[in-house]
């Protein structure tokens, strides 16, 4: 059924992770083909006008972005492993973590991009330190809705700690000069738990 699904992606994107790690979990099987966003050819601004990634290529050729719109429709595909809730309270709660953690890692990006994109004499600190508190207390937020529950949304695994883990990945990924863990003990227990599952672990980023 899920034969002709093609998924452009890049290794680094934290959202294309969100979307591999979703269909790792619901055993959907997906071709994968890597580009490079940066360069003037990228085959993903063939199908996605906004140039970005992950974009999902269905069997007629139809395009389906953003990651939050790909992981919709990819938990409606199969009912293995359902990881957003059908309806009603929960499943607004579990959209909700959904956009914090990726709020966290769009005030990321922005903050890497200052850093990667502009010559040093260019780049605003005031726009820097704006997105850092922006990461920062969204840090601060979701460690205060875990507490000490053993998942983020109604003791069970869903695309909440999808989404939490990608940001916290994402953290130790470009930021490892960010002390999350020493301020943030709950999410540091609840990473470790996600970094090993087979998900988390078949997508982690390249080294270095
Ligand atoms: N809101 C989008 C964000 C996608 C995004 O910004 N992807 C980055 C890679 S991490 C990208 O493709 N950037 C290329 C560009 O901005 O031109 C999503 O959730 O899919």
């Amino acid at each position: 059924m899920f034969r002709n699904l093609r998924l452009i992606a890049s290794t680094t994107s934290p959202y294309a992770r969100k979307v591999r790690i979703v269909m790792s979990e619901k055993r959907i099987e997906c071709e994968l083909q890597m580009t490079d966003v940066w360069s003037s050819d990228t085959i993903v601004s063939r199908y996605n006008p906004l140039g970005k990634v992950p974009c999902l290529i269905m069997d007629d050729g139809g395009a389906v972005f953003d990651s939050r719109v790909i992981v919709e429709y990819l938990d409606l595909l199969t009912p293995v492993g359902h990881l957003i809730p059908a309806s009603g309270r929960q499943r607004v709660e579990v959209r909700t973590w959904e956009a914090l953690a990726d709020g966290i890692i769009d005030a990321l990006v922005v903050v890497r991009l200052e850093h990667t994109q502009r010559p040093a004499g260019q780049q605003l600190q005031s726009w820097i330190d704006r997105h850092l508190q922006k990461a920062t207390s969204g840090l601060g937020a979701a460690s205060k809705a875990l507490g000490d529950k053993a998942w983020c949304n109604d003791e069970r695994f869903t695309l909440a700690d999808i989404a939490l883990g990608v940001a916290l990945g994402y953290l130790d990924f470009r930021f490892p000069e960010i002390a999350w863990r020493r301020d943030h003990a709950n999410l540091a227990r609840h990473y470790e738990k996600l970094a090993a599952r087979p998900s988390f672990l078949e997508t982690l980023p390249p080294a270095g």
